[in-house]
């Protein structure tokens, strides 16, 4: 499909359209034809994994000195969203890879980005682990505790919810190291998956992305070297929360890819599909709801992309207003998200509740948007306390 008005309101610069253009195109001839299937036999996107890796948009946030593209925030948003407008599973590949580096990045020494980042520009991949079953928007009260232990760090507990949880390599693991310390006594860790005393535990049966493995993760006296600490100890919590303020807008990325691929389909079927001898885009009702479909995903797209360009702003200044855009962005773009794939189902009848067409599983991927990396409840917290600062 050509790249149409979806680029009215502004136009990026000519190296940014020519990343869409090139990502749209892998999207829709090495991703697309297999989302369905991945969907139904709940099977990792393994198509798109290779098709990714082979084009060098697996991870495109990865610096060049360690392999990568260089890319930056836009960039790693374009990407996403290309990838969810088709498959929402198969984005989670860009996306989490940039959620389970980026603290190494912003925080991490040389030597650990020098043993994890080539790895995740060549192919592998990497996942965070904040949540456990007892802490979930309170990240906060994790009890997964990390014990020195001569050169080495020991840790014991577990972590729920992982994102490619078993299918990446490298994780970045959050455990507290100090109890009396509250958030500052909480530290970041990169932990491989083949070191001592770590196990992936069983994938969740969910409602949607399901090509995606979401894991628990246990730590069974996993010992790991004491270099493998990210930052100082005691700065695991703030990372882990600078992270997100960087990744929310790829969230809202994926969110907005979803919603743009129900409106194309959407779009589609309205001007083929006939009732009462006329086709249903004849109807005002089927013209004011793709209006406001549309005007949704604009706005989305908009703040989406601010927050992103925000993003390398933001970082270089320290930037408050980075977490307040990116929280905002992610929540208001996954609100569209369930709408616009909401009223794609409304508009396909009873069809568009069967799998015969792929705006019933873009209704289902769209809600987790709401949910992961921080529930849009607590993206608005986030937002009520900057405003209120
Ligand atoms: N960047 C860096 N530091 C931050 C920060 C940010 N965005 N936000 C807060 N901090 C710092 C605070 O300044 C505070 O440090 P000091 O004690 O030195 O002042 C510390 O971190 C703790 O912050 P706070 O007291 O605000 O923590 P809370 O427990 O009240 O709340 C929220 C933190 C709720 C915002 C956080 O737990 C959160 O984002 N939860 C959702 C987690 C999430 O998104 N999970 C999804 C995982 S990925 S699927």
């Amino acid at each position: 499909m050509a790249l149409n008005s979806d680029f009215d309101l502004y136009q990026l610069p000519e190296d940014y359209q020519g990343v869409r253009e090139a990502i749209r195109e892998i999207a829709e001839k090495s991703i697309a034809p297999h989302a369905a299937d991945v969907d139904e036999n709940e099977r990792f996107p393994q198509e798109a994994l290779d098709a990714l890796v082979e084009t060098g948009f697996n991870a495109v946030h990865i610096p060049e000195e360690y392999g990568g593209a260089g890319g930056d925030s836009v960039m790693a948003c374009i990407v996403i969203e290309e990838v969810a407008r088709v498959c929402g599973s198969s984005s989670l590949i860009p996306a989490v890879n940039k959620l389970g580096t980026m603290g190494l990045i912003l925080k991490g020494s040389e030597e650990l980005k020098q043993q994890v980042l080539p790895d995740i520009a060549g192919g592998k991949m990497a996942s965070y682990a904040l949540s456990e079953r007892g802490a979930g928007s309170d990240a906060g009260s994790m009890k997964t505790r990390a014990r020195k232990d001569g050169d080495s760090w020991v840790l014991n507990g577990s972590k729920c919810w992982i994102t490619n949880g078993g299918k990446s390599t490298w994780y970045t693991v959050m455990a507290v190291t100090d109890p009396d310390k509250g958030a500052n006594g909480i530290s970041a860790f990169m932990v491989h998956a083949d070191d001592e005393g770590f196990v992936v535990g069983p994938k969740e049966k969910k409602l949607g992305i399901k090509g995606s493995p979401t894991a628990e993760l246990y730590f069974e006296d996993c010992r790991i070297p004491a270099d493998r600490i990210i930052g100082d100890e005691g700065t695991g919590f703030k990372t882990a929360l600078e992270t997100l303020d960087h990744t929310r807008p790829t969230i809202g990325a994926q969110a907005l890819g979803i919603a743009q691929g129900a409106f194309d389909q959407t779009v589609k079927y309205v001007k083929e599909r006939e009732q009462f001898g006329r086709r249903i885009a004849d109807f005002q009702n089927t013209q004011f709801m793709l209006a406001d479909m549309k005007m949704k995903i604009d706005a989305a797209r908009l703040m989406v992309y601010t927050a992103a360009s925000n993003a390398e702003r933001g970082h270089a200044e320290g930037g408050e207003r980075l977490g307040m855009l990116a929280a905002g962005s992610k929540a208001f773009a996954s609100d569209v998200a369930m709408q616009v794939t909401t009223d794609a189902v409304q508009l396909f009848g009873g069809y568009g509740y069967t799998r015969d067409f792929p705006v019933e599983r873009m209704m289902r991927d769209a809600k987790i948007t709401q949910i992961y990396e921080g529930t849009n409840q607590i993206c608005r917290m986030v937002m009520g306390r900057q405003i209120l600062k």
